[in-house]
């Protein structure tokens, strides 16, 4: 019989190991901690953690966040069909909170004389809809999932920046109330553990899609602030 010639497999066991014990969302954003640093650092949320953010440009954010934030009712009602049924009750509750939210937006601008008729979604913003939008109907539920959860736990994390500075007398301080929360942070942690708990069930293609949505979603975060403070409309076109 010929002599077989057996290579010794190498493994990195440590990484594989510490891969193993991590959840998916601690996977994700510490892969990720540069661009989450990016987004929690950009000067958007600094200026307003400061109160050096300009009102024009405070404002091109609030009209802007508005259809985002009227976008995110449908990108969750279509998430209800598609997930198990103890998560109704949640997804119902947050388009409930998102009505509040629209109701926060225009009790603010009208207090400082924005007005919102008429607003149309810049490129990023409407990229980023119909980003929402297509993930929500035709990706699976984990992918939409981890989408929503991204999200949430971007603006959480902003405005915890904006909260170490903001003066809670500022015109901007109910956005912190709103998103810097306890109650908040509780719901993006529900978000996390049902996110990772469906991520330990999927298979191998389908848990690299969730990581290209988790990738994409901070990508459009950073982006989106970078839009609100440089007020860029669309590529090309004069306004
Ligand atoms: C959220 C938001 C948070 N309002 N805007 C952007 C660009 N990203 C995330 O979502 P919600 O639904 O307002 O809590």
């Amino acid at each position: 019989m010929a002599a077989v010639n057996i290579q010794p497999i190498t493994v990195n066991t440590t990484i594989f190991a510490r891969r193993l014990a991590m959840s998916f969302t601690q996977q994700q954003l510490e892969k990720h901690q540069t661009l989450w640093n990016q987004m929690t650092s950009h000067r958007f949320l600094l200026e307003t953690r400061d109160g050096k953010i300009a009102d024009d440009i405070f404002a091109q954010w609030m009209k802007q966040d508005y259809l985002f934030v009227r976008a995110a009712i449908p990108f969750i009602s279509a998430l209800v069909p598609k997930g198990p049924l103890h998560h109704w009750k949640p997804h119902s509750d947050v388009v409930a909170m998102l009505n509040k939210e629209m109701d926060l937006f225009e009790e603010r601008a009208n207090a400082v004389g924005v007005s919102f008729e008429g607003v149309q979604p810049w490129f990023i913003n409407h990229a980023y809809i119909q980003f929402l939008m297509a993930t929500a109907y035709t990706a699976s539920y984990p992918e939409a999932y981890t989408l929503l959860y991204t999200a949430e736990k971007a603006y959480h994390d902003a405005w915890l920046v904006v909260k170490e500075g903001l003066d809670p007398q500022s015109k901007w301080y109910p956005f912190v109330e709103n998103w810097a929360s306890e109650e908040f942070g509780q719901y993006v942690n529900y978000l996390q553990g049902e996110l990772d708990a469906m991520a330990s069930d999927v298979g191998k293609a389908e848990h690299q899609r969730m990581e290209d949505i988790f990738e994409l979603t901070v990508k459009y975060e950073i982006s989106f602030w970078e839009m609100a403070y440089t007020g860029a409309q669309w590529p090309g076109i004069q306004s």
